[in-house]
């Protein structure tokens, strides 16, 4: 009985040893988790979103390749988002829409100002292309094209050349202007025509992002190259109804 007695106590003493208790280990986790949850930068949701674009990052090939689209997207244009939704904490630009912001932008810091620009021409810019072939501007598109530049050729001519002779980083601009004219126009760094302090203003319907790094990879320096294939991806089904609804 003693033998029986004292067989039963070891095992126990061998249980214990190799399996600590539940609930401290439970504690130990807890204390894991708050020490990660107070050493880990903030993660800052934001109230801006990237949309997801309408097809594969290789859907625009071989006029656009897919590394660039990729890195564009991904890396570029997030990161837009992600500091200009760390750039409006404990402003006024809170609380607006991202339209309201620009048409304020003097008010705020170059912070929001680049990055708020950054989001909305790299939304437009992605809304704007498609693998879909042979798209032809339409409606009041259409013959607002052939009453104010003659021909569709001399319009993208238009633009192209206000693309490639932008200096430095920046974007070309079809815009609607406040007469209800197409206007062609350009930007440096990330400023458009919506905000209160652009030379040129109007509502955007067409862009073309004209920084390195949007064509760099495959086209090097040749800025023009890359212009003239973006216009094999440009959707002008999307432009024309861009059109319509900028018009007063
Ligand atoms: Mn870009």
């Amino acid at each position: 009985m003693k033998k029986t007695l004292i067989l039963l106590a070891s095992v126990f003493f061998l249980f214990s040893a190799c399996c600590p208790n539940n609930d401290n280990n439970k504690e130990e986790k807890q204390t894991e988790k708050t020490l990660v949850k107070e050493t880990a930068e903030p993660e800052i949701l934001g109230k801006f979103k990237q949309e997801a674009l309408g097809f594969e990052y290789n859907a625009l090939e071989p006029f656009l390749d897919a590394r660039t689209m990729e890195i564009h997207y991904t890396k570029h244009h997030a990161g837009y988002v992600k500091k200009l939704n760390k750039a409006i904490i404990g402003t006024e630009a809170e609380a607006m829409t991202l339209e309201e912001i620009l048409q304020n932008v003097s008010k705020f810091s170059d912070a929001i100002r680049n990055n708020a620009g950054g989001h909305f021409n790299h939304s437009l810019f992605w809304s704007i292309l498609s693998n879909k072939r042979e798209t032809k501007p339409s409606g009041k598109f259409a013959e607002a094209i052939s009453n104010e530049f003659v021909t569709l050729d001399s319009l993208i001519n238009t633009v192209s050349n206000s693309a490639s002779s932008q200096f430095g980083s920046g974007w070309a601009w079809l815009i609607v202007n406040n007469e209800n004219k197409l206007e062609v126009c350009s930007t440096r760094d990330h400023d458009n025509p919506l905000m209160d302090i652009a030379k040129v203003k109007g509502k955007p319907i067409l862009v073309i992002d004209v920084w390195e790094h949007a064509y760099y990879l495959k086209f090097q320096n040749k800025r023009s190259d890359f212009i003239s294939e973006n216009w094999n991806v440009i959707d002008w089904n999307k432009v024309s109804e861009n059109y319509e609804k900028a018009l007063n």
